[in-house]
């Protein structure tokens, strides 16, 4: 397949539990989702029961019609089925933006410490940059060979400026000589480990650093205790049926769409709220 990733690439995925860059969409597309995407969060949000913004955070994909399609897109799912294997799922869609000389970072973290899935592997981040991504507008940082330490113990720091839901931050060193950045250009993806150890600094420019993080699973990932979620597959067959099949949205924030989106965000509260002193929030980003 066009998108499909070499030998020499997938072993390097599952030594460093990352890989970049994958060159999967035009930089002029990934400059006209930009656009799409940073148009839609600006419009006041008058008939929305709430900001904008705050769709795109988790399961965007239910809402926004250009977030499926992306999610959906060839190219990105050669890539993760390389890794993953021919059956994929999307359980959530994340458009994660840090404006212009902003503050906004987010700490070192493992995500599937969070997501109450059954098991580790099969899951993977595909992160789309949406215009050229540098450690001065914020890049991500990724660890080297920390998806082998297996789940570490986090604590919650409720950061100010922190753009996850806690502040989650794991409590274990690591070698800085480990720690690389992950610089892109627009239309290239990263390939993360549900396991890696990630974050993100401040972004230092006067332009928006805009990303969407598509989050694939396969058949076999349920959830911890057989609790009720959601995916939408996007590529082969689910024979499994662990997840609740979800179709793409048919409108961008139609009612049918929006009543789902809050199906699915507090299907999904659970697992990230588990163990949480503070009340479950995002910080809103934009
Ligand atoms: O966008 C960022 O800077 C970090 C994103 C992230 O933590 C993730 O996609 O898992």
């Amino acid at each position: 397949m066009a998108g499909s990733l070499s030998a020499e690439q997938t072993d390097a995925f599952w030594n460093d539990g990352f890989l970049f860059p994958v060159a999967v969409i035009s930089s002029a597309d990934a400059l006209a989702a930009r656009q799409h995407f940073l148009e839609l969060m600006d419009k006041p949000a008058v008939t929305l029961p709430r900001p904008t913004n705050d769709y795109a955070r988790s399961c965007f994909h239910a809402v926004s019609t250009e977030a499926a399609r992306l999610a959906a897109h060839p190219a990105i799912l050669d890539a993760v089925e390389s890794l993953l294997g021919p059956d994929l799922l999307v359980w959530s869609v994340e458009l994660i933006i840090k404006p212009p000389q902003s503050d906004k970072m987010l700490t070192m973290h493992q995500d599937l410490n969070y997501w109450g899935f059954e098991h580790a592997d099969g899951e993977v981040t595909a992160w789309l940059a949406l215009g050229d991504v540098t450690v001065e507008n914020g890049a991500m940082q990724f660890v080297r060979g920390s998806h082998r330490l297996g789940a570490v113990v986090h604590h919650d720091t409720y950061g100010e400026n922190n753009l996850l839901s806690r502040g989650q931050e794991i409590t274990v060193d690591f070698d800085p000589a480990d720690e690389v950045p992950v610089e892109l250009g627009a239309g290239d993806i990263s390939l993360h480990h549900g396991l890696t150890f990630h974050g993100s600094g401040p972004n230092t420019t006067d332009q928006h650093r805009v990303a969407l993080a598509i989050r694939y699973v396969t058949p076999e990932m349920g959830k911890e205790g057989g609790a009720t979620d959601f995916a939408m597959l996007v590529r082969g067959a689910d024979r499994h049926n662990k997840l609740v099949k979800i179709a793409p949205p048919g409108t961008d924030f139609g009612p049918t769409e929006l009543a789902l989106h809050t199906e699915l965000e507090a299907a999904q509260l659970g697992a990230l709220a588990a163990g949480a002193a503070e009340a479950y929030g995002y910080d809103r980003g934009t």
